[in-house]
């Protein structure tokens, strides 16, 4: 029965239910057996689990060995987000993908350095958000593939170049895009064209602010743009400013940590389950398990409550860093 696994094999049961790629359901669900407890009434279901285990594996082989392969430009999402690094040439896109990220994309003094999009996971306290450093925008001609997977991240980083020219690079990043229709979100509202663009959810780095003499500059740059835009300083060569952006970058991408708390015992603060931003007790209860979700009789909520252990309804809408004891 698999209520009565402990709650950390159904932990780990809902993380490899949420894993979407081979790779990462390989991992789960080695943790997921590990976490079983051996006796005779895990039997069965140990004995299931291995097998499928070493189905996925046989797959990963397969898939190796035919080298099945998409288009360069489908990245398959890890961790809790996906955002595109875009913008011109020579900006420092590949640079702070590097820094921020376990990639080592090619970073150079010439424009056009990069011409696939290499992923690469940021850190940000106990998530990994991955972050996909992109060939240059060109008003000449963009690869189709490229728009899409400006479209389909979940947050586009508009890249500008503080020591360069970077007005311009904005104004011709957002209409190189718009030209495509594509519409970064803080402009919505401004958009006159006809047919239906993509808004993608946007945020502007300007990049090279390396000491408090380019920070001058940055308050120059935001005076001249007289918009209250999204704007931030960065420098990927010194680091300025990078831990900031890293928690902007998760502020935007809309979702929230919560923290289970078996009864009686401590939250395990280093693996959150991550939902989105609005999501109720209920939803927070399918995430751990879905018998949870289904049997749930109560749940106490400490952070956003109105006081510490607060017992709350299905309904009661979480909030960042909340910590919940499920009680079935
Ligand atoms: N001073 C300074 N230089 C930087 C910074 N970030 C990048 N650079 C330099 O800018 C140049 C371009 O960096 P890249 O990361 O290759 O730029 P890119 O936007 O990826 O360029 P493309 O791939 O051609 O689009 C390199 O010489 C970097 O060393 C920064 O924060 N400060
Ligand atoms: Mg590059």
């Amino acid at each position: 029965m698999p209520l009565n696994l402990p709650p950390e094999a159904l932990e780990a049961q809902q993380r490899h239910r949420a894993a979407e790629t081979l790779g990462e359901k390989i991992t789960t669900l080695e943790e997921y057996i590990s976490a079983i407890p051996k006796h005779k009434g895990t039997d069965h279901l140990r004995a299931d689990l291995r097998r499928k285990l070493s189905k996925l594996k046989n797959a990963a082989q397969t898939q190796k060995r035919t080298g099945k392969q998409v288009s360069v430009y489908h990245i398959e999402r890890e961790g809790i987000g996906q955002v595109a690094l875009v913008g011109l040439a020579n900006v420092g896109k590949s640079a702070l993908v590097a820094a921020l990220t376990n990639a080592t994309p090619e970073v150079a003094d010439y424009p056009f350095t990069t011409w696939t999009p290499t992923p690469g996971m940021m850190e940000m306290e106990n998530v990994q958000i991955q972050l996909i450093d992109t060939p240059p925008l060109n008003e000449d001609f963009i690869e189709p593939e490229m728009l899409n997977l400006v479209r389909r991240a979940d947050l586009v980083l508009l890249v500008i170049d503080l020591q360069g020219f970077p007005l311009q690079e904005l104004e011709d990043t957002v209409a190189i895009l718009e030209e495509h229709r594509i519409i970064p979100s803080y402009l919505q509202q401004e958009y006159i064209g006809e047919r239906r663009p993509t808004v993608v959810p946007a945020l502007v780095l300007a990049n090279k602010c390396d000491d408090e003499e380019c920070a001058e500059d940055f308050v120059v740059l935001c005076e001249l743009l007289e918009h209250d835009w999204p704007l931030l300083p960065v420098s990927a060569t010194t680091g300025r400013n990078l831990e900031h952006m890293k928690r902007v970058v998760f502020d935007r991408l809309g979702v929230i940590r919560v923290y289970s708390k078996p009864p009686g015992r401590e939250p395990d603060y280093s693996s959150p389950f991550v939902m989105k931003a609005g999501g109720t007790v209920e939803e927070f209860a399918s995430k751990v398990h879905q018998d949870f979700a289904r049997n749930l009789k109560s749940a106490r909520v400490w952070g956003s409550a109105t006081h510490d252990g607060q017992m709350v309804g299905r309904d009661h809408v979480l909030h960042e860093g909340d910590v919940v004891e499920l009680r079935i």
